[in-house]
């Protein structure tokens, strides 16, 4: 029988098949070797870099498991939750940038989309030469999508649409623009070409958090688009649901390698560090610490492995997505402000990395359907009594 593993204590890796374990190394192999270098200065300077979209779609990170005819990797979702894993160890933004184009850009397009649609999109997306971004959230419609403004007209061989979308991920650099509106009154999805007319994407200034990846708003200004641009297959909130399903999945992985980074940090700061004569890791209290983080990450990451494997197997409820999503964000937030602390002054430092954590953690609890929202979606679904209004 093998020792002890203190960074895998239930053998996840153990757990994984040969091809979830290759994808798992190649995209840690990217992440480390490409993003973990240019993350200081991206951060710093707000400095979202295309070619990320491009090198991510040479290395099969982007739509992973779409089919392979449309430039996906056929891969499963436990595949795609280690991409995400691996990715945000690093940042969230970036992993915020490969999950947009996967489960919220290129899984419409593929579930929901013509023949057409896909053809058009699809491999260019996966290869990263062009970049999607998806548009739910309004000014006046966060948390409540179905309260949405924006609406499409229906006009001879198309139709216009008016309204503007909010905190986009990607959209001032977008070229595919995936967005929601309601044509009589029901949400119908739409996906928008860069450069039509009335189209644009300005840039949010000054965010404190995620500033690696860029987000914007989405103005549509009478944008008239043909008949083709429709989702002919979705109609009503399930429509941006299926997408968020995916995403919010990716997410309750992704947080857990953003956590597992802060973690590890932690170790060895305390290993490090001497005060009062021994490590700080030879003191109760931050022992108990590490113990916390390693207990948390553990149960997060095997949650998250079983819901992967149910996803794969068919037999995935979103409830099952909204307990994950909320509880590995929550934990991953707690996890890194606890790092940050056990890091004193220097924990503020862009050098230790566990602030900048810290800070992205704060938008992915709020995306993605907020950490006290999915409270409210898991108690509808053990009462039977919805309490958003
Ligand atoms: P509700 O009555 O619950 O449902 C309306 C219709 O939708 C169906 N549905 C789902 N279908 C599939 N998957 C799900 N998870 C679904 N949840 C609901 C439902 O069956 C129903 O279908 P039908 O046929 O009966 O019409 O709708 P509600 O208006 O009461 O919803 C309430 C609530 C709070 C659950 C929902 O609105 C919600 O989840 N709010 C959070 C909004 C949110 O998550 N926004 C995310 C925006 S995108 C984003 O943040 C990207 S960040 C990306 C990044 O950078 O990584
Ligand atoms: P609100 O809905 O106004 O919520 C404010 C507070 O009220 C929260 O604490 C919330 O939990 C609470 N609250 C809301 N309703 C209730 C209730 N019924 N009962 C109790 N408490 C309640 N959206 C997209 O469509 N596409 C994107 O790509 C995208 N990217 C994003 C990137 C970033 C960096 C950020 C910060 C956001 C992004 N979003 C995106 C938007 C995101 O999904 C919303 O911010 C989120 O859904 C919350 O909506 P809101 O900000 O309007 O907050």
């Amino acid at each position: 029988m093998s020792a002890f593993d203190w960074s895998d204590p239930f053998l996840l890796n153990a757990q994984l098949s040969d091809e979830e374990r290759m994808i798992r190394d190649a995209a840690h192999d990217y992440a480390q070797s490409s993003l973990v270098p240019r993350v200081l200065r991206a951060y710093a300077e707000e400095d979202t870099d295309r070619a990320i979209f491009t090198e991510m779609g040479q290395r099969g990170l982007l739509g992973a498991t779409l089919p392979e005819e449309f430039g996906g990797a056929g891969a499963s979702y436990v595949a795609y939750g280690l991409i995400a894993r691996e990715v945000e160890r690093v940042d969230s933004g970036y992993r915020s940038m490969m999950s947009v184009q996967s489960s919220l850009v290129m899984y419409p397009i593929h579930a929901y989309g013509s023949e057409a649609q896909k053809q058009k999109y699809l491999p260019k997306l996966a290869s990263g030469e062009w970049i999607g971004c998806f548009g739910l959230t309004e000014p006046d419609a966060g948390s409540d999508p179905g309260s949405m403004r924006s609406v499409a007209r229906k006009v001879d061989g198309g139709y216009v649409l008016n309204g503007t979308k909010m905190w986009i991920s990607n959209s001032p650099i977008a070229d595919v623009f995936v967005v929601w509106a309601k044509l009589d009154g029901v949400i119908r999805g739409f996906v928008l070409d860069k450069g039509s007319h009335g189209l644009s994407a300005p840039k949010i200034h000054g965010k404190l958090s995620l500033r690696a990846s860029i987000t914007g708003e989405i103005v549509m200004d009478n944008v008239e688009v043909g008949d083709d641009a429709i989702f002919p297959d979705a109609s009503g909130l399930k429509g941006p649901f299926g997408c968020l399903n995916r995403a919010r999945y990716g997410i309750a992985w992704g947080v857990m390698g953003a956590a597992e980074d802060c973690w590890h940090r932690a170790r060895q700061y305390g290993l490090d560090r001497v005060q009062f004569g021994r490590p700080l890791a030879q003191t109760q209290l931050f022992q108990k610490k590490l113990a916390d983080m390693q207990t948390e990450i553990t149960l997060g990451l095997q949650a998250a492995l079983r819901v992967g494997q149910l996803f794969d197997a068919g037999q995935m409820q979103p409830e099952m997505i909204s307990l994950i999503k909320r509880n590995n964000c929550g934990k991953a937030l707690d996890i890194a402000r606890h790092a940050r602390d056990m890091h004193g002054g220097n924990g503020i430092h862009e050098e230790y990395h566990v602030m900048r954590h810290a800070q992205n953690l704060e938008s992915v609890n709020t995306y993605e359907g907020t950490h006290d929202v999915h409270a409210l979606i898991l108690g509808r679904a053990q009462t039977g009594l919805q309490a958003f209004y």
